[in-house]
């Protein structure tokens, strides 16, 4: 009888002790852009589990109440990760900062020694502050905007060339951005993959061009780089209806 009863609480403990240990999923708010694709591929590299919140932004979703409590910048990507510090759920915004909370969390693809974690976080600034913004630029002036202006464009095809350049050199020997693949890597590839739609030969960077294929082979980034590619499907991105939801925000009242 003892016996019996201490098999069934050792039971109810491994079971007890199963359920906490399945990490609960983390919601996932996201479209298909070079900016949500950093943070789908960071949680399919690390297999953590999620669920996909797809917020439309060419409709307008990006202003709902409820998404502007977790990304008051009305941006995504953001994540609410159910099991956060203290076992308490966690918002995020800026895929900077999640990238960087997903790594410390998961131990994954962001080190923890000092001087191998500047190389990740210098080159990950970089991106957020340089490569990002810039290309957008070019994505904006060369692809969506109606008016065609030639100076914007060069001023922005240019900058992402050097941009381009400073990767190229960079790469030139080391198989990834920060020595090994980090996020730095995840967030670039996004963007970089664009080079086409960003006015650049990709020849002129054979160092570059290298990596992309090199991060492109991984199946995580892979997947990482489809997801919901369906849901963007027919947007006209030059449809009046989705310029005037995207283009010339103004600040709103509080
Ligand atoms: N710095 C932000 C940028 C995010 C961002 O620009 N997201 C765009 C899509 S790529 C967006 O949500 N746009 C909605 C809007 O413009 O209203 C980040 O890296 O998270």
């Amino acid at each position: 009888m003892a016996k019996a009863k201490r098999t069934a609480k050792a039971k109810r403990a491994g079971k007890a002790k199963t359920k906490s240990a399945r990490p609960k999923p983390i919601e996932l708010y996201y479209w298909p852009t070079p900016n949500g694709f950093k943070i789908s591929i960071m949680l399919e590299e690390c297999r953590l589990p999620y669920i996909l919140k797809p917020v439309n932004i060419s409709k307008g979703e990006q202003f709902t109440p409820e998404f502007l409590k977790i990304s008051l910048n009305n941006r995504m990507p953001a994540i609410v990760d159910p099991d956060g510090p203290g076992g308490r759920p966690i918002s995020i915004f800026e895929s900077g900062a999640i990238l960087q909370y997903l790594g410390r969390k998961t131990g994954k693809f962001y080190p923890a020694d000092e001087r191998q974690k500047v190389e990740v976080e210098q080159w990950l600034f970089w991106q957020m502050g340089g490569v990002g913004p810039m290309a957008g630029q070019v994505h904006h002036f060369k692809n969506y905007a109606v008016e065609t202006l030639t100076y914007a464009i060069n001023r922005y095809v240019n900058e992402v060339n050097r941009l381009y350049g400073v990767m190229n050199v960079r790469l030139k020997d080391r198989d990834f951005i920060a020595g090994r693949y980090s996020i730095a890597d995840m967030a670039l590839i996004g963007w970089v993959n664009g080079w086409q739609r960003q006015g650049q030969d990709i020849n002129e960077f054979p160092h570059l061009k290298a990596w992309i294929d090199r991060v492109k082979a991984r199946p995580a980034v892979q997947r990482g780089m489809s997801l919901g590619l369906e849901l963007r499907q027919g947007i006209d991105m030059k449809d009046p209806k989705v310029q005037a939801v995207l283009f010339g925000q103004r600040a709103r009242a509080g």
